[in-house]
């Protein structure tokens, strides 16, 4: 953290980012760290930049200085950052290749995240798997670099730990998460409004889609798994975007004599993205072979395997 924290204050020119497809974690402890770097640059002496490859979801864009996060598509490949820092990442390539262009030899990249995955690729690496987000880690940083947590802070902060545990729901949560969310309080964090925002405000599609899922997942006795395919065709009968998706993993799992939930979802280029939650089992192990991963109770993976394909090995595994 010391060494981190020494790079980030002699850094003259710094590219927050994250990982593709971010979510509100990455989201909220990117925008966090830019916004608190930014205070620290009362003389406009640093560049500090938010880029991620792909776009933040829309259910982000309450927060007051989302409009900062920068598509890395826009910016010139000659621009050069002294400094990265990778966020809620746990591999260099989940960066995506549009990001991955910025680091070059020169370049110092930190690797801030929680994923019990990480591959601890930076030249500097905080990971603790032990933290709830990535935010609550960025939260401690804030406080190390002596830096103020305004509403703004505070408010991207509590969506990325309302994001990483359910909206507090998720064992992750251990008392400092609780002494976090205690201190953001106290700031005047207003927790309905983020948790209305960003939780609970679903768009059209998301309900219609998480109501196909509801009507047509399958139950695999045996297994305790739950499992529910959907196709680019049902995606697009609702207009939905990947993000429409969020939550039907976790309400797959609910079913009461569920153990394991599987959620694939076909991709635009015809490749599967698969999503497990469970109670107990650990399905980061199985994610892993089919070269993903994430957390024990929580992992996902991309394949070019077919669904039936998966099925059988994920059946086999459980
Ligand atoms: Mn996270």
């Amino acid at each position: 953290m010391k060494e981190i924290i020494a790079q980030i204050n002699s850094a003259n020119r710094i590219m927050i980012t994250g990982h593709i497809n971010p979510d509100g974690d990455c989201v909220g402890a990117g925008l966090a760290l830019t916004l608190a770097i930014n205070k620290l640059n009362k003389d406009n002496e640093k560049i500090i930049r938010f880029i991620l490859q792909d776009k933040a979801p829309d259910t982000t864009n309450f927060l007051t200085h989302s409009i900062l996060i920068e598509k890395a598509k826009y910016i010139n490949t000659k621009y050069k950052f002294d400094t990265v820092i990778a966020v809620d990442c746990a591999s260099i390539d989940r960066l995506g290749n549009e990001i991955k262009q910025f680091i070059t030899a020169n370049t110092t990249l930190i690797n801030i995240d929680h994923h019990i995955s990480n591959t601890n690729y930076g030249d500097l690496n905080y990971v603790d798997p032990k933290s709830s987000s990535t935010s609550e880690i960025i939260y401690n940083f804030i406080k190390k670099l002596n830096i103020e947590i305004d509403l703004d802070i505070a408010e991207s902060i509590y969506m990325g730990i309302v994001n990483d545990t359910g909206n507090l729901a998720y064992n992750n949560v251990s008392y400092d998460t609780l002494m976090v969310v205690a201190e953001l309080k106290k700031l005047g964090l207003d927790n309905e409004k983020v948790v209305r925002e960003f939780f609970n405000k679903k768009s059209y599609a998301r309900i219609k889609l998480l109501g196909e899922a509801l009507n047509n997942f399958e139950f695999f006795e045996e297994k305790k798994l739950s499992f529910y395919y959907l196709s680019q065709k049902t995606l697009k009968k609702y207009n939905g975007k990947k993000e429409d998706t969020e939550g039907i993993v976790e309400a797959l799992r609910d079913y009461d004599k569920a153990e394991v939930s599987l959620f694939l979802r076909e991709t635009e280029n015809g490749d599967i993205k698969g999503s497990f939650r469970s109670n107990e089992k650990d399905v980061n192990r199985i994610a892993k072979i089919f070269n993903g991963g994430g957390h024990q109770k929580a992992a996902g993976f991309n394949t070019d395997l077919s669904k039936e394909e998966i099925l059988k090995i994920v059946l086999n595994e459980l």
